[in-house]
């Protein structure tokens, strides 16, 4: 069996994967954040689970050992200023990608996220190889760590799985979300996808529901075979009955309210 790691386990999406990885039985490692954020405690006995800051090689070395695919969530989610998107989005993963080299990991797939994009118009379907247009500094940091992945991959034979990630929420309450939402569902099995899909070498994949109103097509991540079932236009009804929570700028931009967030206005 493939030993599985998961980083920024304690997480939003790392708290619903790992549930569902260890129901599963596989042979996982989760790994929590920095002090202070608590432990985790294990969910079985015996469970493999341990904590500690990715910029520490000693760290990434307790994460890797061992490991064939790890799931790399770790890291700031939101825009926060450029110091901590810098350690936690560029130095940590550089460690993180080091430490494959060191430990002869196989594949990583690296939460990336819309918002390397966001500052697309609604109007605009994006393949895969749109070139980016960062919303934030934080989309800025997931655009520089598809490009750490690809060299990896070019360099040192480490596979990347790249999935630009929409709005990972149990269910999709706004008007956006009819185009950006990732069910919790999808993401299992988009997961399942990346552990066994065989050789994908280096692979952008966007990671979304399969919604009617989807800004994103996933012509030529075949080779995955991830096929969403979810589709947010099952929750259309509700949402179209709420008012917009996004402003007029939020509402022109892939990215919502990161694209709107310090906007300098014509
Ligand atoms: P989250 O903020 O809930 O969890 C991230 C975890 O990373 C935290 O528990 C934090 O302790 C850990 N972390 C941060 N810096 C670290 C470091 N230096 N060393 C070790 N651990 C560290 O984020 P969420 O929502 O679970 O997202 C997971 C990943 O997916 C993130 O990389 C995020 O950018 C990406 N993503 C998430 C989306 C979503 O809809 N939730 C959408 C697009 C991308
Ligand atoms: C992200 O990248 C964030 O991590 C998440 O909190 C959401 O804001 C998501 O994008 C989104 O665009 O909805």
């Amino acid at each position: 069996m493939k030993k599985i790691a998961l980083s920024g386990a304690a997480g939003q999406l790392g708290t619903v994967l790992r549930a569902t990885l260890v129901a599963q039985g596989r042979d996982l490692r989760s790994a929590g954040g920095p002090a202070p954020a608590t432990p985790l405690a294990p969910l079985v006995p015996g469970e493999d689970v341990m904590q500690g800051d990715l910029r520490d090689p000693q760290v990434v070395d307790q994460l890797l050992q061992g490991v064939d695919v790890l799931i790399h969530l770790a890291g700031t989610s939101v825009e926060r200023p450029l110091p901590e998107i810098i350690e936690n989005n560029l130095r940590a993963l550089v460690e993180v990608y080091e430490g494959a080299r060191r430990h002869k990991v196989r594949r990583i797939v690296f939460a990336s996220s819309n918002h390397a994009i966001g500052m697309y118009p609604v109007e605009d379907t994006l393949a895969l190889d749109c070139a980016f247009r960062p919303d934030s500094l934080y989309g800025l940091s997931k655009a520089w760590g598809e490009s750490l992945a690809r060299m990896y991959w070019d360099k040192h034979g480490i596979e990347s799985i790249c999935v630009r990630i929409g709005s990972c929420v149990e269910r999709p309450t706004e008007f956006r979300h009819l185009s950006t939402w990732f069910g919790h569902e999808d993401l299992v099995h988009f997961v399942d996808r990346c552990i066994h899909a065989p050789a994908v070498g280096f692979l952008v994949v966007w990671g979304v529901s399969n919604n009617t109103r989807s800004y994103w097509d996933n012509t030529g991540s075949e080779p995955l075979g991830y096929q969403p079932r979810q589709n947010a236009e099952d929750y259309a009804a509700e949402i179209l009955a709420q008012p917009n929570p996004l402003d007029a700028t939020a509402q022109r931009f892939q990215g919502g309210s990161f694209a709107s967030q310090d906007f300098t206005a014509e």
